[in-house]
């Protein structure tokens, strides 16, 4: 069996950190063992791409990546074309076309991370965040009115559609019935009167369904003040597009930094290939200098590894992770080390294969 991936690793610290979990992917043998293979496809699209081309991927890019049984991408973004060009014509497509409408980012403090919270709230992080990924406030939708008059109104509009929202919701619930844990809505139904109190009226209505599931709510405010204070409250969370992308950058400040904060962008129904990426950005002004670290990027291929099935690696990919975080003496700046992002990779590799 081989798995084809395509790999976008993207721009600046992109192709840095995606070299690191290719290599970590490639040092677990028991792949091998088991008749497994990965090929890995790269794909030169992102910015770089844009400036030579005029657009972030080929005309026929989607028809490409169609083929593949998943899409391992680096980050998007860099000086000289406007951010929301190369988010737009890349990254959110991708999540859009391909119905990749879960965004399962976990929030978990591995042994030997660092975190910003004060001592006594560290103890239970261990969170896993389920973001809704092709419509709400990112649903592309809007207008501007008076272009570059004084009268200039820019309309953002949010979309929530009954069986956009319910299906997040039923994914959430059902991994919260399975894992024997608790699910927390996070919303802002007393201020936004239409799609919040819509998406407090769905969760409440799909509860009925899950007598075995405890549920809680919260405002999206007061829901970020908990991650700080009290961040142990919760478990299984489910939220919108917007609000997930907001919070999960809270829970990588608690859990060890952007570095550390993985995702995966899931079609459930896998009828198109999902894709895995680091949560963080670009990041131009460390590109190219071998200090970013890509352990977020090793993460990220652990949940590639999961989706296909091969859990028993993919926590390898972890433990190997964790291992390196205890034993800290090779890590990038941002966790206080000096080694380089490719000593770190190497590490990895060691500590997998051992
Ligand atoms: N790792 C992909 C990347 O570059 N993400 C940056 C970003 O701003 N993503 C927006 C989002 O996840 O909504």
């Amino acid at each position: 069996m081989t798995y084809r991936i395509a790999v976008i690793a993207g721009d600046g610290i992109g192709p840095e950190v995606i070299a690191e979990g290719i290599k970590a992917i490639e040092a677990l043998t028991t792949l091998q063992e088991k008749g497994i293979q990965f090929e890995f496809v790269h794909l030169p699209w992102g910015c770089e791409y844009y400036l030579r081309e005029g657009r972030m991927m080929p005309e026929d890019g989607m028809d490409v990546l169609r083929e593949f049984d998943a899409i391992y991408l680096g980050a998007v973004g860099y000086p000289g074309v406007p951010d929301h060009v190369s988010l737009w014509d890349l990254l959110l497509i991708i999540r859009k076309q391909f119905d990749q409408y879960i965004n399962l980012r976990p929030i978990r403090l591995l042994n030997g991370a660092p975190t910003v919270l004060k001592e006594g709230t560290v103890d239970n992080i261990q969170m896993t965040f389920i973001r809704e990924n092709t419509e709400g406030e990112y649903a592309g939708a809007g207008e501007w009115l008076y272009r570059g008059q004084p009268q200039e109104v820019a309309l953002q509009t949010g979309v929530f559609s009954r069986h956009g929202t319910e299906r997040v919701m039923r994914y959430a619930f059902e991994l919260a019935r399975r894992e024997k844990k608790t699910l927390t809505s996070i919303s802002k139904g007393n201020a936004l009167q239409y799609s919040m109190v819509f998406w407090d009226e769905l969760f409440e209505e799909i509860a009925k369904d899950y007598p075995d599931v405890t549920t809680y709510s919260y405002l999206v405010d007061a829901a970020a003040m908990h991650m700080i204070n009290d961040p142990g409250r919760f478990e299984i969370v489910v939220t919108s597009n917007l609000f997930g992308d907001i919070m999960t950058d809270i829970g990588a400040a608690i859990a060890g930094g952007m570095g550390l904060a993985a995702g995966a962008n899931i079609n459930p129904e896998r009828a198109f290939p999902s894709m895995f990426e680091p949560v963080h950005g670009s990041a131009p002004d460390i590109a190219g200098q071998g200090k970013a670290n890509p352990l977020a990027a090793i993460w990220s291929a652990s949940q590639m590894l999961d989706h296909f099935d091969l859990t028993d690696e993919g926590a390898v990919l972890i433990q190997a992770i964790e291992h390196l975080l205890v034993e800290g003496e090779v890590l990038t700046p941002d966790l206080g080390g000096d080694g380089s992002t490719s000593e770190v990779g190497n590490r990895i590799a060691q500590l997998i294969q051992t």
